[in-house]
């Protein structure tokens, strides 16, 4: 499998491509160009530029992260088709510049959702974390402010300002869409873009809900391994894939992940790897990736992975905020290095185990 760090661009990211070259095994990183709204065309001569960008510095861009859905796709509003359309552009123009993984996600309204940003743990560092009484309490407008009034002022996927005030609406319009609805809306997406991923030979790669359950009464169906499945078998093709992100599942005690990496194979085409400490269903903190930190086994992730021949791209999703670093939430370069070192020592010991 592949390492790679998610970066946010020259602008954007308070780590340096030149410090990610210098992490042991990372060859590459996924990212975007989030200044793009969300729903237009990404032209070919933008995607060349950040990919000429990635590549004068010794790594390779591996994947997109994300090409995101507009939410009128979501709720099969009137745009639809026209946006959808955009879409298959932006699929063509992605592979035309050699980008052979798109990871997106298809949650209603929020992409993801914490109570806090930067909660301080007793060893000193900070982490997102989420407690449903925190979130239960809130409107989603005190959230939308909350979380993008501490990004320390990085953009925030999923968040974009233009959002907020378009959210009453955007509530009003979920309000009776049903995860049926939901299922069938994505079913529609993908029954016409993966036609095209398949001719252009890139894949799709779907991120599961985070948290994954249901918030602010919004349908969600990317939560559960039967989901996932329910997911894969809407259009059958090897282009369908998905992100498999142990830190957005694992936040689910009943999410068993090995079994779900076994079970979904060669479908996984990107992997995130993170794990979660979970306090109370509903109640959980980001941790270092060490497996006895959280309720993630990572050494079982590792050797799943290992035993399905995974060999796409993987990437720490998230890190801790270590040593006073000053980053965008989760995406610091410090607890993300440790957390791919540890990853490394994993497969190096499950693959030498092996070949005995
Ligand atoms: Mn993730």
């Amino acid at each position: 499998m592949k390492a790679t760090l998610r970066w946010f661009g020259p602008v954007d990211d308070s780590v340096s491509l030149a410090q990610i070259r210098q992490i042991p095994n990372v060859v590459g990183v996924v990212s975007a160009l989030q200044e793009i709204p969300v729903g237009d065309i990404w032209p070919l001569e933008a995607i060349e530029e950040r990919k000429r960008l990635v590549e004068a510095s010794g790594l390779k861009l591996l994947g997109i992260e994300s090409v995101n859905i507009h939410e009128e796709i979501k709720l099969k509003g009137a745009p639809t088709q026209k946006l959808i359309e955009n879409y298959k552009e932006c699929i063509k123009n992605l592979s035309k510049a050699g980008i052979d993984t798109i990871c997106y996600n298809f949650m209603p309204i929020f992409d993801w959702a914490r109570s806090d940003l930067a909660k301080d743990l007793p060893d000193g560092s900070n982490v997102l974390s989420y407690d449903k009484d925190l979130i239960e309490g809130k409107t989603p407008e005190q959230m939308f402010d909350e979380i993008t009034s501490s990004s320390k002022g990085y953009s925030l996927p999923g968040w974009e300002p233009e959002k907020l005030p378009v959210l009453k609406n955007l509530f009003s319009r979920y309000k009776g869409v049903t995860e049926d609805d939901l299922f069938e809306n994505l079913r529609n997406f993908l029954s016409q873009i993966i036609p095209i991923a398949e001719e252009y030979n890139v894949k799709m790669a779907i991120h599961p809900d985070d948290p994954p359950w249901g918030i602010f009464g919004l349908p969600r169906i990317t939560s559960t391994e039967a989901h996932l499945e329910k997911i894969l078998s809407l259009v059958d093709s090897p282009n369908h894939g998905l992100t498999f992100c142990t830190g957005s599942l694992g936040a689910r005690e009943d999410n068993d992940l090995p079994k779900m990496i076994r079970k979904f194979g060669d479908r996984i085409h990107f992997m995130h790897i993170r794990n979660v400490k979970i306090h109370e269903p509903g109640k959980f903190d980001e941790a270092s990736h060490l497996s006895s930190d959280g309720n993630v086994d990572m050494y079982q992730v590792v050797k799943a992975l290992h035993d399905i021949k995974f060999e796409g791209i993987f990437r720490p999703d998230h890190g801790r905020m270590v040593w006073g670093e000053v980053a965008r939430p989760g995406y610091g370069l410090y607890d993300r290095a440790m957390g791919v070192t540890y990853l490394n020592g994993l497969w190096e010991a499950i693959n030498k185990e092996n070949s005995k």
